[in-house]
Parts: structure tokens; C-alpha cells; sequence
């Protein structure tokens, strides 16, 4: 196996990657070769679906699986080696038929036609251990280039992981484009060829980004049509008494589905971790059993899930060994969501997961109830902005932070926390995704009415704070690196890298991400990236907050 793909890769002086047996995020040998070969498979089908494009040949159906099976192979999603062997077949599948319909329109134009070598001609072998010996081939690492290269080649390959999670997320909320689709192919055809050309594959770094924020866009728009816009909420995050079921993951779709499958039953649904946001969303309010959030980020599943005494229902990322904490009876996984032996839900119903929370005994009392507010999406900004206005320019807010991003167990990770903790107190900080579980149970106050924190939502909102400082460039009649704002990314897995690349790709600059730069960045790589937008890997709080304050 090789795998550089997280922020907990393994490290050492001879080189990143968890390269033995296992990685540190407990995917074994078997799963990482196998989501390898998936990946291959599925680069072969988007060669062959971009060939097809070009006889006007759109198949649908291929347009939704590519970018949902490589979700599949995104950090903590699947670990399930049957249902890779699954999507490897089927893209097997999907391929032949897209190469039979581009071969059949070339015949009819009397063109010949292009044949793709390597991920276009690979037949998978009978057996999962026959699989396996052809697994070398499509290792992430594969060929003998220089080391800039191949980090290259991982930012992009990485970072379209990460807009394939998003493309899936949207999808379920009926967000489909044919272009976006396209484009996707095209790169995904790309990275496949393997290419040594530097600059293309930077460019393509930057033209996977600027999808990404259409991507993004399409979310927002799913996510807003189907549930409304977020408003600023009051949310509970103590326990209440009674059978329970706790909804973890990004899928507010299957969050609705729960819910009204729950009316009436006498259990209260709990989010987790990234599901956080849904409590503000106004199609929500109306289920009075959907009592409030419980627990935090995913890393501390193990100890939160394995007191949680009801269902637990993992909708996308993160999900880590549920053997741990011995709960695996009673945790539920969707979608493209999987580990061996945890019951897998298909369709719409719902009613193992309701069965088995009905069984289990559920909170016994009350606790004190603490409260947090959230819900400062899109709309909720612009609605605060003409006061933030006003704010900033009679000096009462001085500074802008963003520091969102993913959450992970590492101790260094304090920093954020720290950092948070360590802003003047005429700084206003935006947060989102679940990095956001470091310092949101804190209080920060406000600025004449202003809350301090504002809780943008999930990881993919940041689409909503990048409206928000393009707003901002507006009323200040100023470039978006000239606003008093400083972006502090805490990352873990490619959702983060793809959402980055997408800042970069809008020109945001001095961008600082952490705890630690990305095991596939080489130094010459880092370098580059310094010099042209000024990113940077986080230091000291006091060092960083210092130089931040300066450059403002
Ligand atoms: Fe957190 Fe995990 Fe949001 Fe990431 S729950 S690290 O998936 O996408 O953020
Ligand atoms: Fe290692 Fe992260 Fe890959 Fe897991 S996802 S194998 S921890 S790099």
C-alpha cells in the first residue's frame, strides 16, 4: 500500500505515506490496494466517457457514479473491501459499455478509434486475491519521476477526490451539471495518463479548485432549495432523556429522511460531529424531536459513540473502528460509507436503525442543558453585514478570522484552540467544518450585537464565507487580500485540500493551514506555493497572531 493522502500519514526521515500493513487511520494493506485499483478503474471510464463526449454521448448514470465511487476511497468513508471489490466491477462494467457506444460512433463518422491504453484495457481478475497482485499498478506513487512531480500529481489527484465528495453531497440534493460532470472526466482522464508536464499539472491543481467552487455553489444552492437558508440558532448540546438516534456525517437528506421516520415514535434525534449545521436550517425546526447536537468531532467517536446509548447512523466521513468502542451493533452506515460487518442501510428506510434505537434504553435523565449558537451561512452574513459595516468602520471591529477546517486528535491541534482563544476582542471569527469543535463551547461574546464566533456550517460552507468576503471587497472598494482577514485552515483529509486549492484558485493569499503541511508537498513544492500566494504552514499562536495583525 501507499497512502500520503491525510494529514496523520505516517512520517518518517525516509519519506510520508503509510506504506506497511496498515495505516494510521487503521485502513489495512488490503482496502488501500483495492481503493488504488477503483481509482484506476475509474480513470479508465472517465477517459472513455470523455471520448464519448465527443460524439455528444452523456451517459448519466456514469456522470453519478465516478465521482461517488472515488468518494469511496476519501479518508475514514470506506473500508469495506467487498463493496470496493463492487464499485470495481461496476466501473469495469461502465466502462466496456461507454467504450462499445465511442467505438460504435467512430465506425458511424467513419473516424477510427483512439484506444486508451493501461486504466482503458485493465480486465479486474476473478477473485479479491488476484485483485490484489494487480494492485502494484495502480498504486498512487507509481512510476520513477521526481519527487515534484508525483507531489503534483497527489495535490491534483487528492484535491479532485475532495471535489468528488462535494459533487456526491450535491447530487443527493439534485444538483447535476453536464459541464461540471465533463470537466470532472477530463481531469480524471488526466491524472491517469500520468502526466511529467509541471506546469499542466499545476494548472490543473488551480482548474480543480475553480470547479470545486461551482461545485460548491451547486451545494449551496441543494442545500438551501431543499432545506432553506441557515438562521442564527440557539442549539443544545446536552443530553435529554429518552430513546435516541445520532446522525453523524454531511447528508442532510438522510438527516429529513430520519426525522420524518422518527415523528411520533418517542425518539429524539442527536447531530454529530459535521451534521451540527442542519439544526439551523428552517426545514428542520419543525421536528420537535430533533433535540440538538451531541458530542463533537469525529476523532472522539470511539469514547462519544460508545456512551451514546441509541442508534448511530454514519452518513458520509469520518467514521474510524467501531469495534473500539464496541458499539458496532448499533452504528448504521450510508451511501458510499462502509466497514466490514456494521450494518450497511440501502434506500429509504430507515426502520433498522429506528428498530434498533426502540430496543436500546436511551438517555436516562436530563443533563444541564449548554447552549451555542449557529447558523451564520450565507444569508445570516449578508443580513449582518450592513452592522459589520458600520462596525469596522467606526473601528469597533478591527479584524476578520477564519479558522475553520477539519478537526483531528492530534495534540498540536490546540493551536487552534489556542489561536481562537488568543484574537484581540475587536475580532470577529467565522468558523466552519468540524475544526470548529475546538473552541465553540466557549464563550467569545459580542461587538455591539455582533456575536464574536459566527458558525458559518460544514467544511463545504466555506462557499458561504467566501460570498461574505467578496462582499466585503465590494463595500471596502478593495482587492479580497487587502480586507483586514486572515484564513487559518486546519486540515485533515481532501475535502480540506480541495477547498483550499479553491481559495487559491480565487487569488486568496497568506492562507495559513495546519497542524502540519501535507506529507505529498515537497519542499520545493511548499516554496512555490509561498511565493505565489503565500501560504503557509502555521507556527507559534503568538508568532502567527503577531504577523497576522501586522500584515492587516
Ligand atoms: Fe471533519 Fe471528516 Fe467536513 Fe472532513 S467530519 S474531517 O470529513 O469533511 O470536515
Ligand atoms: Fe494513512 Fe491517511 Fe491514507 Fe489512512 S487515509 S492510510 S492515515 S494517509
Amino acid at each position: 500500500m501507499f497512502c500520503v493522502q491525510c494529514e496523520q500519514t505516517i512520517r518518517t526521515p525516509q519519506g510520508n505515506g503509510c506504506s506497511y500493513s496498515q495505516g494510521m487511520c487503521g485502513k489495512l494493506a488490503s482496502t488501500s490496494d483495492l481503493q488504488d485499483l477503483l481509482i484506476y478503474m475509474l480513470q479508465g471510464v472517465s477517459a472513455y466517457a470523455v471520448k464519448a463526449r465527443e460524439f455528444g454521448i452523456v451517459n448519466a448514470d456514469v456522470d453519478t457514479f465516478v465521482p461517488k465511487a472515488f468518494f469511496a476511497t476519501l479518508t475514514n468513508v470506506n473500508f469495506d473491501d467487498d463493496r470496493l471489490v463492487g464499485y470495481a466491477r461496476e466501473a469495469q462494467a461502465y466502462r466496456e459499455q461507454l467504450k462499445t457506444a465511442y467505438v460504435t460512433a467512430c465506425e458511424a463518422n467513419g473516424q477510427t478509434p483512439v484506444v486508451i491504453a493501461n486504466q482503458g484495457q485493465i480486465n479486474l481478475a476473478a477473485s479479491k486475491p488476484e485483485m490484489l497482485e494487480q494492485a502494484p499498478v495502480a498504486l498512487p506513487n507509481r512510476g520513477d519521476v521526481h519527487e515534484d512531480i508525483m507531489g503534483l500529481r497527489l495535490l491534483c489527484l487528492y484535491g479532485l477526490k475532495g471535489a468528488a465528495a462535494y459533487m456526491e453531497h450535491a447530487r443527493v440534493l439534485d444538483q447535476t451539471d453536464v459541464d461540471v460532470a465533463g470537466r470532472f472526466h477530463e481531469i480524471m482522464a488526466f491524472l491517469g495518463e500520468d502526466s511529467i508536464d509541471a506546469d499542466k499539472l499545476f494548472t490543473t491543481a488551480m482548474g480543480i479548485g475553480q470547479l470545486n467552487y461551482r461545485v460548491m455553489e451547486m451545494l449551496d444552492t441543494g442545500e438551501t432549495s431543499a432545506f432553506g437558508h441557515p438562521e442564527p440558532t440557539v442549539v443544545n448540546t446536552k443530553s435529554i432523556k429518552g430513546k435516541a438516534i445520532l446522525v453523524s456525517g454531511h447528508d442532510m437528506k438522510d438527516l429529513e429522511l430520519i426525522l420524518q421516520q422518527t415523528e411520533g415514535k418517542g425518539i429524539n434525534v442527536f447531530t454529530h460531529g459535521e451534521m451540527l449545521p442542519a439544526l439551523a436550517y428552517p426545514a428542520f425546526k419543525k421536528y420537535s424531536h430533533l433535540v440538538g447536537n451531541y458530542g463533537s468531532a469525529w476523532q472522539n467517536q470511539q469514547q462519544e459513540f460508545a456512551t451514546f446509548p441509541g442508534a448511530v447512523v454514519m452518513t458520509s466521513n469520518c467514521i474510524i473502528d467501531p469495534n473500539v468502542g464496541d458499539y458496532s451493533d448499533r452504528i448504521f452506515t450510508r451511501s458510499i460509507v462502509g466497514w466490514p460487518g456494521v450494518t450497511h442501510v440501502e434506500g429509504d428506510d430507515f426502520s433498522a436503525v429506528i428498530d434498533k434505537a426502540l430496543e436500546l434504553e436511551g438517555f436516562k435523565y436530563d443533563e444541564i442543558p449548554h447552549s451555542i449558537t449557529i447558523g451564520f451561512a450565507r444569508n445570516a452574513l449578508m443580513a449582518a453585514a450592513p452592522t459589520v459595516v458600520e462596525n469596522v468602520k467606526n473601528g469597533s471591529i478591527k479584524h476578520f478570522f477564519l479558522i475553520g477546517g477539519c478537526d483531528g486528535d492530534k495534540a498540536e491541534r490546540s493551536y487552534f484552540t489556542d489561536l481562537a482563544k488568543s484574537v484581540p476582542d475587536d475580532s470577529l471569527i467565522l468558523t466552519l467544518g468540524c475544526g470548529k469543535y475546538k473552541f465553540n463551547k466557549l464563550e467569545f461574546g459580542d461587538i455591539n450585537g455582533v456575536p464574536r464566533l459566527l458558525d458559518v456550517g460544514q467544511c463545504n460552507d466555506a462557499y458561504s464565507a467566501i460570498q461574505l468576503a467578496l462582499a466585503l471587497k465590494d463595500i471596502f472598494e478593495c482587492d479580497i487580500n487587502d480586507l483586514p482577514l486572515s484564513l487559518v485552515l486546519s486540515w485533515f483529509e481532501q475535502k480540506a485540500i480541495v477547498v483550499l486549492l479553491t481559495l487559491l484558485s480565487l487569488g486568496v493569499k497568506n492562507i495559513r493551514t495546519g497542524p502540519s503541511a501535507p506529507g505529498f508537498l515537497t519542499d520545493n513544492l511548499a516554496k512555490i506555493l509561498e511565493d505565489q500566494f503565500g501560504l503557509r504552514t502555521t507556527t507559534d499562536v503568538e508568532s502567527d497572531l503577531k504577523a497576522m495583525m501586522t500584515a492587516a
